[in-house]
């Protein structure tokens, strides 16, 4: 799998990245984003989000945010009417600083699956119904060489 399977490509997006995600997302459908942490990295961010406004904030389904500061881990919530709900953070971090990554977010009907430079990473449960969900953004400390949507037929 890779970005040249993609129906859909955005190359060398300026950070922070917002853009719709073609089409919404449906279960075996696939996000790819290549990218490389810089050496400063603190944190960054990819949410898949109900819309894109930021006055009031549109929900997020999917928050999912590496950290590199303190003890490194991966905190996964969802913003729902403003409102942070519980974190999932896994306690394991495969991004290193400086280093070249690929991540794929899979959509399955009950779940997001993330892998990360081909390993399955974590899994998010659902919080908000997939078919709300048509927006993808990035931001934080981070270099994104490409996003790839890559179609579930
Ligand atoms: O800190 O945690 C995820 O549970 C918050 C952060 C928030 C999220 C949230 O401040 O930061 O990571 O989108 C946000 O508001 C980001 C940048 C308890």
């Amino acid at each position: 799998m890779s970005v040249a399977n993609a129906k859909h490509t955005v190359l060398n997006p300026v950070i922070p990245y917002t853009g719709p995600i073609p089409g919404g997302l449906h279960p075996g459908e696939i996000i790819i984003i290549q990218g490389t942490v810089p050496p400063d990295a603190d944190r960054f961010q990819i949410n898949l989000s109900s819309g894109c406004s930021t006055k009031p904030r549109s929900d997020v389904a999917l928050h999912f945010s590496p950290r590199f500061k303190g003890s490194p881990c991966v905190v996964c919530n969802s913003l729902l009417q403003e409102s942070w709900g519980r974190e999932e953070t896994l306690h394991q971090l495969p991004y290193k600083r400086g280093a070249p990554f690929e991540t794929i977010i899979l959509v399955h009907e009950d779940v997001f699956k993330v892998a990360v430079n081909g390993a399955h990473l974590l899994e998010y449960k659902h919080r908000i119904p997939l078919n709300r969900v048509d927006t993808f953004s990035i931001c934080g400390k981070v270099r994104v060489h490409a996003i790839g949507y890559i179609p579930n037929s």
